[in-house]
């Protein structure tokens, strides 16, 4: 048994103008396929095999070709799920009460998680994570996230942005934040409030 590239929950031209269709061919159909084949290909023979993504990634110190390939594989399928051609706008429910509580208002949130994705150096991803029941903004460098142990960001994730380059160079260039901004137009919303309902 191996890891699939999961098909994209819709067309690849679906989240424009915000992300261009040819940004996600490639990073769909090469990144996170080459993340998928690398992952497979470290963990062949091991007794990681078998095991659920989350599992490896929580299961302690992990070699380099796990660590990056099995982060890129989870977190691309992360990113994939809590975008939608029907995003943005605003959280309901329980979800909206807790960013609230946590950061103030959803503005003050935006801006956490925007300030987060900036300045993240180099390459690497921008997270929501919950944290013993309450929410918080954080990054990490490459393709870690919080579920591995030792990053300088630990919780459960239930939305994450990619800021390495290939994720936005085509259509933004040097221009991140333009980027950022665009990604709360997509955000899938009932995705996310799903992710931190299995959290809490
Ligand atoms: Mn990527």
């Amino acid at each position: 048994m191996s890891f699939k590239l999961p098909e994209l929950p819709f067309a690849h031209d679906a989240l424009e103008p915000h992300i261009d269709a040819r940004t996600m061919e490639i990073h769909h159909g090469k990144h996170h396929a080459g993340y998928t084949n690398k992952l497979n290909a470290a963990i062949e023979g091991t007794d990681l095999e078998g095991k659920s993504i989350e599992d490896i990634l929580t299961s302690g110190t992990l070699s380099v070709g796990v660590r990056n390939n099995g982060g890129g594989y989870f977190n691309h399928c992360m990113f994939w799920d809590v975008m939608s051609p029907n995003g943005g706008g605003s959280p309901e429910g329980d979800l909206a009460s807790a960013i609230d509580r946590d950061f103030g208002s959803l503005e003050a949130f935006k801006e956490a998680f925007s300030n987060a994705a900036a300045t993240r150096f180099g390459s690497g991803w921008a997270w929501l994570c919950v944290k013993n029941g309450k929410l918080e903004v954080c990054s990490t460098a490459n393709q870690d996230n919080p579920l591995m142990k030792g990053v300088d960001c630990d919780g459960t994730p239930i939305m994450g942005i990619d800021v390495w380059e290939h994720a936005y160079y085509l259509n933004y260039q040097n221009r991140r934040p333009d980027y950022i901004n665009a990604f709360f137009n997509v955000i899938n919303w009932e995705k996310v409030a799903a992710n931190y309902a299995a959290a809490v």
